[in-house]
């Protein structure tokens, strides 16, 4: 298992860091890669369960769509919110429960699926890992349909393995990107924008949002703008993407977390110190990722609002921001940051 800090959190005296309020991430234990000898990369035989919601799962749909594997790799959506306290399986478990009515829209939710991928049409996420004998209950998950098997539960990896094997899994996007390029140099752009926009960003939201001392929150609030601020510098010389002129890794794996910014993480995890719209050049790559074919359909904010607002604050789920347009329409409308 590697150590790399741009794929998972460190993990060093976590239990006392835990104990101290500080929320802190777990590892994925199933590393398997497509490419591997027992997992050959071919069409039509993997499958990706997923949440909407979730911006770890957000990467794997992200890549799902601009590399055209669509059609190629099968994915199930589980409910937004997970389960109750009622649930006799237990709380907080992913569930495939496309009946279930969402509170934010008084409906069902035309995304979500039953479970189509095992033959068995289960209901949790938990019970996929458990045929295998884990306890583990993340999602994203990517499974092997043929041998009825998960290969992998780190988005980090699942998005590289479908880059590298993307036309033997059947992409039909010929001019898809390439996320991890060859260049060795950009490669090094990539891994030190990686890192730090995991640490800050992707994870340091949460440690912000979910984290409940004071001082744990206040140093991720400032790390997070700080990278903010470092980007927003890093764009004013005109670059359409992080490392240039090329969509790559780096920029997909930012896009989960601004996209859920000004709607969602502004408020439910105290990150109220700016909106993206506050940075004209982040604001304007936002648009122009968003803009990109397949991106708008890869995520969904009704997803994003049931889930992080429907089991708490009273179970009510906040409807703006509405200024100076509703989310995700502003998205269209990279002229808003002036
Ligand atoms: N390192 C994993 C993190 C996945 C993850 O933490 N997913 C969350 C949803 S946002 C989850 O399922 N948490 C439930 C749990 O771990 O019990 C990845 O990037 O794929």
């Amino acid at each position: 298992m590697t150590d790399d800090t741009s794929i998972q959190e460190d993990q060093t005296d976590v239990a006392v860091r835990r104990a101290r309020g500080e929320f802190v991430r777990g590892l994925s234990g199933f590393r398997h890669a497509i490419g591997d000898a027992e997992f050959p990369p071919e069409a039509g035989r993997y499958h990706l369960f997923v949440a909407l919601n979730c911006p770890w799962c957000h990467r794997v749909t992200l890549t799902r769509a601009v590399l055209g594997l669509q059609d190629s790799i099968t994915m199930d959506v589980a409910f937004p919110n997970r389960t109750g306290d009622d649930d006799p399986a237990g709380p907080n478990l992913w569930e495939f429960a496309p009946h279930r009515v969402a509170s934010l829209t008084d409906t069902r939710l035309s995304d979500c699926t039953e479970e189509t991928a095992t033959g068995e049409s289960l209901r949790l996420a938990k019970a996929i890992y458990q045929r295998e004998g884990s306890q583990e209950q993340s999602l994203p998950v990517l499974y092997d349909k043929h041998a009825g098997r998960i290969v992998n539960n780190e988005s980090a990896e699942i998005i590289r393995m479908l880059d590298a094997h993307a036309a033997a899994l059947g992409s039909t996007n010929a001019q898809r990107p390439q996320l991890w390029p060859a260049d060795a140099g950009l490669r090094d752009q990539i891994r030190h924008l990686n890192d730090r926009i995991y640490t800050t960003i992707n994870n340091g939201a949460y440690k912000a949002g979910f984290s409940s001392d004071q001082g744990v929150y206040a140093q991720a609030f400032t790390a997070y703008f700080d990278t903010l601020a470092w980007l927003e510098d890093l764009l004013s010389d005109g670059r359409a993407y992080l490392t240039g002129d090329a969509f790559s890794e780096a920029d997909l794996r930012l896009f989960p977390t601004l996209y859920r910014h000004d709607p969602v993480y502004h408020l439910r995890m105290k990150l109220n110190g700016a909106r993206i719209l506050d940075y004209p050049h982040l604001w304007r790559w936002l648009c122009r990722v968003y803009a990109l074919s397949g991106v708008a359909g890869a995520g969904s904010l009704i997803h994003c609002r049931q889930g992080y607002f429907g089991r708490t604050w009273n179970g009510t789920i906040p409807l703006g921001p509405l200024t100076p347009m509703s989310y995700p329409q502003a998205y269209l409308h990279p002229e808003l940051a002036g």
